[in-house]
């Protein structure tokens, strides 16, 4: 699973048909910078399958790559200061058909580690249990804090995110870490 050079498969905008052909599906979300194209760089083999940017993107759509023994559904990004209500309520309506009618295995809740999970972080945990969509939250860009805060700051982002510690992994996308317990995450939640 680790070494599969993943590939795109398509994109959907909103009112779309959601993709599925059979494969258990994998979802990723978190806000646009968080680093969500470089984590799924990182499981995919392949650095440039998802683009990356310092520049936080508007895409409205969900992206699919292929992983072989699992879909992965790349989720758009929130949380951009920039977008209007309109643009928002888009993106809420995007989420909520893909909630209802996606048959997700597993969803990679992405946190930005330096930070609190922010009010559409909140929001987004808000859907996950709301649909029952079984998560593990992801605590990005572990590198950027002093290896002692790392711990103190994984419990609090599990307890604001009502997980357990067990429930959240940290990850540094250019070093690979994170990598093992997230497909080791994704195979547990395909075997149940
Ligand atoms: N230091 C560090 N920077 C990261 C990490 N992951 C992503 N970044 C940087 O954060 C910025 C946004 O990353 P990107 O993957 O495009 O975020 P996205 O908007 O969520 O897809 C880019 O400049 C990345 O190089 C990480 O683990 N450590
Ligand atoms: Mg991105």
């Amino acid at each position: 699973m680790e070494n599969f050079t993943a590939k795109f498969i398509t994109s959907v905008a909103t009112g779309g048909a959601f993709y599925s052909d059979g494969r258990p599906i994998i979802a990723v979300s978190g806000k646009s910078n968080v680093g969500k194209s470089s984590l799924i760089n990182m499981l995919a083999a392949n650095k440039k399958l998802a683009k990356t940017s310092a520049d936080p993107g508007r895409t409205r759509l969900v992206n699919y790559f292929d992983f072989g023994a699992f879909v992965l559904a790349d989720l758009p990004g929130y949380g951009f200061a920039k977008v209007s209500k309109q643009e928002k309520a888009k993106w809420a309506r995007l989420l909520e058909e893909f909630f209802a009618t996606q048959n997700i295995t597993l969803l990679l809740s992405l946190v930005d580690i330096r930070h609190e999970p922010t009010s559409d972080d909140k929001q987004m945990i808000d859907y996950l249990y709301h649909y029952a969509i079984p998560f593990v939250a992801v605590a990005t860009k572990a590198d950027k804090l002093p290896k002692t805060r790392v711990k103190p700051q994984l419990m609090s982002i599990a307890a604001s995110v009502m997980v357990g510690l067990d429930k959240t992994i940290c990850s540094t996308a250019e070093k690979g870490v994170g990598k093992k317990e997230i497909f080791a995450a994704i195979e547990t939640a395909i075997k149940k």
